[in-house]
C-alpha cells in the first residue's frame, strides 16, 4: 500500500515535491526538542493548494495519516510523525508566497510556509506591524502559527494569533479546498468556522493561506529591565505600569535569577541589573510623544516603593535588542543545560506570585533535587515553569505535581505552545470528560477517517 501511494504522489508532485531517502527525512522527522523521534513513510512538499488538495485526497483514498509541518520549531511534538514508517510528513515550506499586502486595510495574506520573520518584514516595508513574535520566528511558519494559535511576547497587547486571522484557506480531509481568505473586519455572516483549523494543530484540516491583521507601526519604543525582588513586586510592578503606561505596554515579561543563570553560563550574556533576584522585560511602543519620559516615571515610582532594586532604560534600538536577547536565549541555553520538562501554563495574572511559591514548594517536597527555570509572559499570565532534572527524577510525576497546582489556581496546562503529543495524557485528565466529548465529536465529524495527525491533541481513537 505504501509504495504504491509514494508512487503516486511522486507522479503528482514531481522529483521536488516528494522525499523518500532516509537523510533527506532525517529534519523533518524528530521534533526540536528532540523528544519525539519518527519514521514517516515520506515527505511531500507540494507547491500550491491544488497539490496540498491532491496530497490529502491520494492519502485518504489510501487510508494513510498525514502529519502537516511547519517550521518544526514546535515544543509539543506535535508536527512530527510517529515511528510506523506509515505516515505522510506534509511540509508546507514550499508555499511561501507573501500574497498581498495592503496597509489602508492593515491585512497581510501570505501563504502558510511563509517564514514569520518574513511576513514581519513585509508589514514593516509597508510601515505596519504584524504583532506576532517569539525567539523562533526566523524559522516558523504562518501556517503552523496558525495552526497552533501561537502566543509569544505581544499577546498582553495584541492578543493570540487567533484574534489576527482574518481569513482563511484550508484543505480539508477529503481533499476539498475552502477558501475563507476574505480580508473583512467585520464578518458576523454564519459560522466564523476558520475557528475549527487555529489551534487544532492540523488534526482537523490543513492551513494553505491567511490573511493576517496588522496594526499600525508605533513610532517610539521604550524598553526597560529591572530587577524586582519577588513576583509579588513584579506584579505590583505591573499594575503601576497599567495605570502609567498600560495603553502602549506590548510586552510584560518575567524572568526568574536561575532563567539568567543559564543564559550567562550558556551563552555568555549577562544581565544589566544581575540574577539575585527576579527580573522584569517591560517594553512599551506608542506613535505619541513623551513615551520615554512616562517609562522613566514608572522605573522611578517603583524604585522609589522599592517594588524594583535596579533598573535600566534602554538607550538605542541596539540597547534594547541586547535586554531582549537575554530573554530570547532562555530555551536554548535551558536545553543546553540538559534535560527538563517543560510546563507552559498560564493562571490569573494576580495568582501568579502565589502559584510559583506553591508550585516551588511542592516540587521541593515531591521531587528533590530539581531546579525550576521559570519565566515567560507574565502580563498575560502565561509562565514557562520548566523543571530542570536528573536521571533519577520522572516527567510524569514532576507534571503531575506543577499541574496539579495550576488546577488549584483556575489555570491552563498549554497556554501558548498547544497539546502536541506531549500533553495528550495531561489535557484528558485536565479537561472536563464534557468538553473533551464535544472535541471528539468535532473530531469525527472533520476527520471521519482519523487520518488528519493522528494522536496528537487527542489520543487516537
Ligand atoms: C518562550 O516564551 C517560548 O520563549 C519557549 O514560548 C518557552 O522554552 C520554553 O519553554
Ligand atoms: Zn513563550
Amino acid at each position: 500500500m505504501t509504495q504504491s501511494l509514494i508512487d503516486r504522489l511522486g507522479a503528482r508532485l514531481g522529483p521536488a515535491g516528494l522525499l523518500t531517502e532516509e537523510a533527506d527525512m532525517a529534519p523533518f522527522a524528530i521534533d526540536w526538542r528532540r523528544l519525539f523521534p519518527g519514521r514517516p513513510a515520506c515527505v511531500v512538499r507540494p507547491a500550491s493548494t491544488a497539490e496540498v488538495a491532491d496530497v490529502v485526497r491520494l492519502c485518504a483514498e489510501a487510508g494513510a495519516a498525514l502529519v502537516p509541518q511547519g517550521g518544526n520549531t514546535g515544543l509539543a511534538g506535535g508536527a512530527v510523525p510517529d515511528g510506523s514508517a506509515t505516515q505522510v510528513v506534509l511540509s508546507l515550506a514550499r508555499m511561501n508566497a507573501i500574497r498581498r499586502v495592503d496597509p489602508v486595510g492593515l491585512t497581510l495574506t501570505a501563504e502558510a510556509g511563509c517564514v514569520l520573520k518574513l511576513a514581519q518584514d513585509a508589514a514593516e516595508a509597508a510601515g505596519r506591524l504584524l504583532p506576532v513574535s517569539f525567539a523562533a520566528e526566523g524559522s516558523a511558519l504562518v501556517g503552523g502559527v496558525i495552526a497552533t494559535n501561537a502566543g509569544g511576547i505581544n499577546v498582553v497587547r495584541y492578543g493570540m494569533t487567533r484574534g489576527l486571522v482574518l481569513g482563511l484557506e484550508v484543505v480539508l480531509a477529503d481533499g476539498s479546498i475552502v477558501d475563507g481568505l476574505r480580508a473583512l473586519r467585520k464578518d458576523n455572516a454564519g459560522y466564523d468556522w476558520k475557528q475549527l483549523f487555529i489551534g487544532t494543530e492540523g488534526t482537523l484540516g490543513i492551513v494553505t493561506a491567511a490573511v493576517l491583521r496588522l496594526v499600525p507601526k508605533p513610532r517610539h519604543t521604550a524598553t526597560a529591565l529591572l530587577a524586582v525582588p519577588d513576583p509579588a513586586a513584579a506584579l505590583r510592578l505591573f499594575t503601576l505600569a497599567q495605570e502609567e503606561i498600560g495603553d502602549s505596554i506590548q510586552a510584560f515579561e518575567l524572568i526568574s535569577g536561575t532563567s539568567l543563570a543559564l543564559v550567562e553560563t550558556h551563552a555568555g550574556l549577562r544581565s544589566p541589573v544581575g540574577t539575585a533576584g527576579w527580573t522584569v522585560l517591560i517594553e512599551a511602543a506608542s506613535s505619541l510623544s513623551g513615551l520615554r519620559e512616562a517609562m522613566e516615571g514608572v522605573l522611578g515610582t517603583a524604585l522609589e516603593r522599592e517594588d524594583a532594586l535596579d533598573g535600566v532604560l534602554a538607550e538605542s534600538g541596539r540597547q534594547a535588542a541586547d535586554l531582549w536577547a537575554l530573554r530570547e536565549h532562555v530555551t536554548e541555553c535551558e536545553a543546553r543545560a540538559g534535560k527538563s520538562v517543560k510546563h507552559d501554563v498560564s493562571v490569573p495574572i494576580t495568582a501568579i506570585p502565589a502559584f510559583l511559591d506553591e508550585a516551588g514548594r511542592v516540587l521541593e517536597a515531591g521531587a528533590p533535587g530539581t531546579r525550576v527555570n521559570a519565566f515567560g509572559h507574565m502580563g498575560d499570565g502565561n509562565i514557562h515553569y520548566n523543571v530542570l532534572i536528573g536521571p533519577e527524577h520522572a516527567s510524569e510525576a514532576i507534571n503531575g505535581l506543577v499541574h496539579g497546582v495550576v488546577d488549584r489556581y483556575g489555570g491552563s496546562i498549554s497556554a501558548e505552545h498547544g497539546i502536541g503529543q506531549y500533553r495528550v495524557a495531561e489535557l484528558a485528565r485536565h479537561r472536563h470528560p464534557d468538553e473533551m466529548a464535544l472535541a471528539r465529536r468535532i473530531k469525527a465529524a472533520l476527520d471521519p477517517q482519523g487520518l488528519m495527525n493522528p494522536g496528537k491533541v487527542l489520543a487516537r481513537a
